[in-house]
């Protein structure tokens, strides 16, 4: 590990900042790296509420192909490493946001109230009618051409979508995450391409109220020259080697 990382001070709040590169080696494949997600489809096919509206089978397709693979994968050292900084320094010290809609920073230790999903999460769906969300496994269109979810509410009987956000819609959280950007001493973005806003915007937010920056990126993301510090690597190898230093000098 480079010998200069910043260590956070003691009870000095930090917001960390994950994307789709913390869980590539995981096996979930990243957006726009080569053979990554997208490349199948079109954004505006499969991440948008047009295309959604315009084709609902192939949207749930494309959801009901993660959910599942979802069931395949585990997470990896870099999950595990977030993890326990969480729970060695508090959640009133790391305040984890996540772009990802995988559930591997749960499945690696970080309690589910500890992890803000801002882009939504693959395991859930909404009701558009009664705006019910909930949790589940269960196939949600098993049969391609079968009939299209529905309301586990039976009296309600509306449509199901994912519970997930597409492009043109509002995050989830971004007043709590705007308050935190405002406030921390330490910002820390982990596996990100830096071109999704509003969250590539919240590296410049936090460097320009004074935080220091620090990025862990397999390459340099789009927004590279606003990191004080910057780590190139697979965040599953890079990452465990700083918190493991981080929570070594706080313990002195
Ligand atoms: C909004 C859910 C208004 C779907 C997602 C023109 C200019 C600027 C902005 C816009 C514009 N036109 C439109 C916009 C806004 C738009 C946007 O930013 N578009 C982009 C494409 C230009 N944004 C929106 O519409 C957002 N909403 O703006 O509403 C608003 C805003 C604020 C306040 C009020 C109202 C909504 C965006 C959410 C879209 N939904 N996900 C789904 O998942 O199916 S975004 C999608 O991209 C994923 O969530 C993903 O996480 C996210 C970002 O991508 P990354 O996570 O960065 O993944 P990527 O593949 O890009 O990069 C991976 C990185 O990891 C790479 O750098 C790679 O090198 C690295 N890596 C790989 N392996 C490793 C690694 N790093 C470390 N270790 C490794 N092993
Ligand atoms: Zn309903």
């Amino acid at each position: 590990m480079p010998p200069t990382l910043p260590i956070p001070l003691h009870n000095s709040p930090m917001v960390i900042l994950t994307g789709a590169g913390i869980s590539a080696e995981s096996g979930i494949k990243t957006f726009r790296e080569a053979g990554g997600l997208w490349e199948n489809h079109p954004i505006e096919a499969v991440a948008t509420p047009q295309g959604f509206a315009n084709n609902p089978r192939l949207v749930w397709q494309f959801y009901h192909a993660r959910r599942e693979q979802l069931k395949t994968v585990s997470p990896n050292p870099a999950h595990h490493a977030l993890a326990q900084l969480q729970q060695t320094l508090g959640p009133d010290d790391v305040f984890l946001v996540t772009q990802n809609v995988d559930d591997l920073h749960q499945r690696g230790g970080s309690a589910p109230q500890a992890v803000l999903h801002m882009h939504g999460e693959l395991r859930k769906v909404r009701c558009r009618r009664c705006g019910t969300v909930t949790e589940t496994d269960a196939p949600m269109l098993p049969d391609p051409e079968g009939p299209l979810p529905t309301c586990f509410d039976t009296a309600c009987g509306g449509a199901l979508r994912p519970h997930i956000v597409w492009f043109g819609e509002v995050p989830f959280g971004m007043d709590d995450i705007a308050a935190k950007l405002a406030t921390c001493s330490m910002f820390v973005a982990i596996g990100t391409s830096g071109v999704v806003y509003p969250a590539a915007g919240f590296l410049a937010a936090a460097k320009h109220q004074g935080a220091t920056t620090l990025g862990f990126n397999l390459e340099p993301p789009e927004n590279a020259e606003l990191f004080d510090y910057f780590v190139q690597g697979p965040a599953g190898q890079t990452l465990p080697d700083w918190v493991d230093t981080v929570l070594e000098t706080l313990a002195c």
